[in-house]
């Protein structure tokens, strides 16, 4: 079955949306509203009736400052979830090795590793034996302390640096390159300026020749930029603005909140564009 899998860049034409379904009490932005199983099930159904290529279940929040979850905690939440989306397109959105095994054992075909398989030494193995499409993300530093004081000397070519050298780490533990995606890690340990900056330089990244996914739905850089210096999450047109502009620099998987008005925005966007 594993050899069967198409190469990602097949699976996700450009643009392709992955709807988040955030099974957490305390997300970014959506915290507590998919809580509920039934909740999380009804809402992933819903977000690829609207159009989304497949919905990225999580069961920890990465918020800055958040500490982390037990594998049985981040297992209860997640696995009545991934029962209910039995058929459906899912990634599991987990650093943790063991709840890749259950999530691929209930359909799951991408894993979201925000760690880029630092978090669980168990990891690559897992994701090279199951076959399954991997992203790598960028972060500087860890959730609980990440946004205290973001440091690069060049943010974009720093990125790039780090994902070349997990993609190597990735191909060297038995994971084909074809079946990774990349992302810079849209506030995983990045100022406003530095955020906009790796979109604004988003070709740096697509060098690396794999497919980029790009994730400032509700993020609040977008809160900010718009002149609330304290804003936690950023509006549907300010997300909606960013997806866009994150496409037309070269990426292939927007992560969003809100399905329906991206995939509608991204379609008229692909359609002026027209590659
Ligand atoms: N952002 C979040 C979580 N996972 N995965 C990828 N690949 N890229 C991202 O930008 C990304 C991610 C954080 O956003 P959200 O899911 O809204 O919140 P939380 O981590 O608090 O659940």
């Amino acid at each position: 079955m594993s050899n069967a899998r198409p190469p990602i860049e097949e699976r996700f034409p450009r643009p392709s949306v992955m709807g988040v379904v955030n099974v957490t009490p305390d997300s970014f932005s959506d915290g507590g509203v998919h809580l509920q199983p039934a909740a999380a099930v009804a809402a992933a159904w819903r977000m690829l009736d609207e159009g989304a290529a497949i919905v990225d279940v999580g069961g920890e929040s990465t918020r800055p400052g958040s500490e982390g979850v037990s594998v049985d905690e981040e297992l209860r939440r997640v696995v009545p979830v991934l029962e209910g989306l039995h058929g459906a397109p899912v990634s599991i959105d987990t650093a943790k090795a063991e709840v890749v095994r259950r999530a691929v054992g209930l359909g799951a075909e991408l894993v979201n590793d925000v760690t880029a398989l630092r978090g669980d030494a168990a990891m690559a193995e897992v994701v090279a034996d199951s076959g399954v499409y991997l992203c790598l993300m960028h972060m500087q530093g860890e959730p609980r302390t990440m946004q205290l004081n973001p440091t690069y000397d060049d943010v974009a070519s720093e990125v790039a640096a780090f994902l070349g050298e997990r993609l190597r780490f990735a191909v060297d533990s038995g994971i084909p390159e074809q079946r990774i995606c990349l992302d810079p890690g849209i506030g995983f340990g990045k100022t406003v300026e530095q955020n906009f900056e790796l979109v604004r330089r988003l070709d740096v990244l697509v060098a690396l020749g794999r497919p980029v996914v790009v994730g400032f739905s509700r993020k609040s850089s977008l809160g900010r930029v718009l002149g609330d210096p304290t804003a936690r999450t950023g509006p549907l047109a300010a997300s909606i603005a960013a997806a866009v502009a994150a496409y037309e620099r070269g990426a292939t998987l927007l992560r969003v909140h809100d399905v329906r008005p991206h995939v509608e925005a991204l379609t008229v966007a692909a359609a002026v564009i027209a590659e």
